[in-house]
């Protein structure tokens, strides 16, 4: 009985749920609401946290949709400004570091971003627990499981809100900086705002030649597609654009008390 139990709960392809999956989320929603963002003291972090569990438990991990977000959506809607948003693909840590140090902020910097960052987690249909052995990859198992239903629809509500100028990091390191299948290239850049501005910034992994630039074919398609919607455009490739960045981050990490 055990070998088949084991057995079924280890089917999909992607790692399982992250151990301790409530207790990270009731800690982080703790120091989010209390330390961090002492503005959204008056959430209820337990009532997020059952609303983040009754979404996925006891249902069939490849079965997600928008709804069983909702009520998680309506308690923990962002209160981050709309003019300050930066978005990311494939520079996640970078990303991060920029905003920090512009004052901007990433979806992970939202009470739900913040919460989820990072972790995995999906359910079993019959059972009250995590599936900590194993949940759906997006491309070898399905793609509406429901981490990735959580981070498109977060990401949706992101970049539709967004307003004044929106700035995106964009791996210039790959061969196609703009990934049409990524979150941002199916989900985000199509939901911006007429009127809203993106700024690219193409960066490159330090000691890797660029592979791709504000020229290639890659962002060619995404202005296009952002031309469409009257979304202005605005990419930035020269290496000069980045290093002060990474020089400045730098600076920071060696103080001792630095924003790092
Ligand atoms: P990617 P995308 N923690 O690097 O353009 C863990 O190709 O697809 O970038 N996993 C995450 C997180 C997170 N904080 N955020 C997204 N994911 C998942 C949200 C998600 O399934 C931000 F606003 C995603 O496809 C960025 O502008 C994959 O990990 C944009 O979406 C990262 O793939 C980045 O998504």
């Amino acid at each position: 009985i055990y070998k088949w139990y084991r057995s079924g709960l280890n089917r999909w392809h992607g790692p399982g749920s992250t151990p301790d999956f409530q207790d990270i989320i009731e800690d982080r929603c703790y120091n989010y609401t209390q330390r961090i963002r002492p503005d959204s003291r008056s959430r209820n972090c337990q009532e997020i946290k059952q609303a983040f569990m009754s979404a996925f438990i006891s249902k069939d991990p490849c079965k997600a949709t928008k709804e069983d977000y909702r009520r998680l959506i309506d308690l923990a809607d962002p209160t981050v400004p709309c003019n300050k948003r930066v978005l990311w693909s494939k520079t996640k840590e970078l990303a991060r570091e920029y905003a920090k140090l512009r004052g901007l902020v990433t979806l992970e910097d939202t009470l739900l971003g913040f919460l989820a960052d990072g972790l995995h987690w999906c359910g079993e249909p019959g059972s009250p627990d995590l599936n900590t052995w194993s949940c759906p990859d997006w491309e070898k198992d399905c793609r509406t499981n429901y981490r990735s239903v959580f981070w498109k629809v977060l990401s949706e509500r992101f970049a539709e809100s967004a307003c004044g100028t929106v700035q995106v990091l964009l791996n210039g390191s790959l061969e196609n900086a703009f990934d049409e299948m990524s979150i941002f290239g199916r989900v985000e850049a199509p939901n911006l705002k007429p009127m809203v501005t993106l700024q690219v910034w193409l960066v490159h992994d330090p000691g890797k030649p660029p592979r791709d630039s504000c020229s290639g074919s890659s962002i060619t398609k995404l202005k296009s597609i952002l031309s469409e919607r009257n979304v202005r455009f605005i990419c930035r490739d020269n290496l000069r654009t980045r290093l002060p960045i990474l020089s400045n981050i730098r600076r920071l990490r060696k103080q001792p008390c630095g924003l790092f």
